[in-house]
């Protein structure tokens, strides 16, 4: 696969809190951030989102009276899966591993999500809700792209519903599978399943070349 002029790469959420040593740790998260810079050099237009929480997130288990993370609770836009606290607005944990600052350094934008502490926010293109637009959409259509390659952090949720946002806002959309690593096997699975339903494509690095 050939990587064209109104082609962007996405690259989510490659910050410390879903490294190793983070607050919702991703095993082999920070031993990913080589290969995306390499990745970043090859594309025109890199666009990075970055979990931007305040410490009141609804998404907080510590947030909600003797709940635990990794369970659901029922809110007022679905359910909601709780997580640790990470990526609060300003802390190191929120800020992206250095081993990327090639990429953002290179990126023509950086997008912020999750920042309503009633309403969290997975995708790169709308909150949790499904409703509240970051932005992102607008922005991709202004410069042009129409294909969207996604890579990051975590592979089961922000880079999967970032990726089933952009098919639903009319994009071509591309998985670097091995750009990306999961938080559990069991919504591993879903999030591949889900590709496969959504015409999500999934390649590797090595599948890239460069184009005109
Ligand atoms: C993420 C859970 C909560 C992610 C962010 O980046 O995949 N997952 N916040
Ligand atoms: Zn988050």
């Amino acid at each position: 696969m050939k990587i064209g002029s109104t082609d962007a790469l996405l690259v989510i959420d490659p910050q410390n809190d879903f490294c190793e040593g983070g607050g919702l740790a991703v095993a082999g998260g920070a031993g990913l951030m080589p290969g995306i810079n390499r990745l970043a050099e090859r594309f025109a237009k890199v666009i990075v989102t970055q979990d931007w929480h305040t410490p009141d997130q609804i998404s907080f288990a510590s947030n909600h009276d003797g709940a635990t993370p990794f369970t659901e609770i029922e809110v007022a836009y679905g359910r909601q899966m709780l997580w640790p606290d990470h990526c609060i607005q300003g802390s190191p944990g929120a800020d992206f591993h250095p081993d990327v600052a090639p990429t953002v350094r290179r990126a023509v934008a950086v997008i912020r999500k999750g920042y309503n502490p009633a309403v969290d926010s997975y995708s790169g293109f709308f909150e949790n809700d499904h409703r509240t637009p970051t932005g992102l959409s607008g922005l991709l259509r202004d410069l042009g792209v129409t294909c969207v390659f996604l890579c990051g952090l975590a592979y089961d949720y922000c880079v999967r519903f970032t990726a089933e946002d952009a098919v639903r806002e009319g994009f071509e959309v591309v998985v670097i599978s091995d750009a990306s690593r999961a938080i559990a096997p069991q919504s591993e699975a879903a999030a591949r399943d889900s590709f496969r339903a959504m015409g999500v494509a999934e390649i590797e690095a090595a599948d890239l070349s460069d184009g005109v």
